[in-house]
């Protein structure tokens, strides 16, 4: 069966990227499959997280979830940490990976910088906690922006070796030829990749030093319609055609994110906007970013006001992700040869 397994960080400044590359999509989803929507706040901490601001965070990435159109009823919304299956796994995929894999992880080397040596154990070995985020639901498909590309397939070597090394065991506790489905990322629609405001190259990111580079899901209509107004682009017109955007990163990322927003294709905005001064076409891209963010930030904020009603959110789905992943666990301690008591 179909299941959908997708986690968002709670490290502050969630931004139009999350929104669209992830949450949106997310909402979408919900029509066909069986979705589990996880606040990963154990990868959270791979970085140092205010304790009081994590939890802050925490609330605010459920909030955005709930205001989004997301069912915690119909699906499944909880936080990472109040699942232990999720590290007990994530322990055993330490044992399956191989350092050379991960050493291979580009997320890992922009974000540990020059000082690798600096960077904690648990930033290495982060692609193997998200690998058990999946597996420990056996879920199926995963949603992500273009940047968790390579941690995906990581997740399906990891199934791989798994299934691999443990093959002889799998079979003999009747679970086939396969213990772990191989997930499929699914990376579709226009905003797989959002940019920065103030460089076309580099993604929008909750931890760029600037706060004019992304727009915040927490940002009134003022600083929304202000960011794009500074955002940065080139001094040609707008192409009239969709190939034309080629080797104009910030013409592409702005086009981009006014077609996903208005759920038209590139080329459709461009039929609209081609021709035209970056000045009209951003007034319009402020408008629409308002009209479609602000009801989700107000939302958000009614959501936040009552962090009573969103632990107890966090709770119920925990218990509920709790009695998917424990006999998933279980079967995992029994395939590698654990003893545990029944
Ligand atoms: N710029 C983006 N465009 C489209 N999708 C994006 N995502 C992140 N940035 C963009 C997608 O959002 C989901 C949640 O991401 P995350 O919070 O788990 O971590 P991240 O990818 O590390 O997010 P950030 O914002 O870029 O944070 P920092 O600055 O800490 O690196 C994922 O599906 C991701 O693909």
């Amino acid at each position: 069966k179909n299941r959908v397994f997708s986690g968002v960080q709670p490290t502050g400044n969630l931004h139009l990227g999350n929104y669209l590359g992830a949450i949106q999509r997310f909402v979408e989803m919900q029509k066909t499959h069986d979705c589990i929507f996880c606040v990963v706040d154990m990868h959270a901490v791979t970085v140092w997280q205010d304790p009081h601001e994590l939890k802050n965070q925490i609330r605010e990435v459920t909030a955005a979830f709930l205001a989004a159109g997301i069912d915690p009823k119909a699906h499944i919304v909880f936080n990472q940490s109040q699942v232990a299956e999720h590290a007990e796994l994530a322990w055993i995929f330490n044992c399956v990976a191989r350092m050379g894999w991960l050493n291979r992880m580009t997320q890992f080397k922009e974000k540990a910088g020059k000082d690798r040596e600096a960077a904690s154990v648990g930033l290495f070995a982060y692609p193997n906690l998200m690998a058990a985020d999946i597996l420990a639901y056996h879920a199926t498909h995963v949603p992500v922006g273009e940047d968790q590309k390579q941690h995906l397939e990581l997740a399906r070597d990891i199934a791989q070796k798994f299934n691999n090394d443990f093959a002889e065991s799998i079979a003999a506790h009747g679970f086939g030829d396969a213990f772990f489905p191989l997930p499929e990322p699914l990376i579709q629609g226009p905003a797989t990749r959002i940019m920065s405001l103030r460089d076309g190259t580099k993604k929008m990111s909750k931890s760029d030093p600037s706060d004019l580079s992304r727009i915040n899901m927490t940002d009134d209509a003022d600083t929304i319609a202000a960011k794009i107004r500074k955002a940065k682009t080139d001094p040609e017109p707008l192409p009239s055609e969709a190939k034309g955007l080629e080797g104009r990163p910030e013409a592409d990322n702005l086009v981009s994110i006014f077609a996903a927003l208005s759920g038209r294709t590139p080329a459709e905005v461009l039929g609209e906007f081609g021709g035209g001064p970056f000045s009209t076409f951003k007034t319009a891209l402020a408008d629409l970013t308002v009209a479609r963010v602000a009801p989700v930030t107000a939302e958000m904020q009614r959501l936040i006001a009552d962090p009573g009603h969103i632990d107890a959110v966090l709770a119920d789905g925990s218990a509920r992700a709790r009695a998917i992943a424990t006999p998933i666990m279980d079967a995992v301690k029994d395939v590698v040869g654990f003893i545990r008591s029944r």
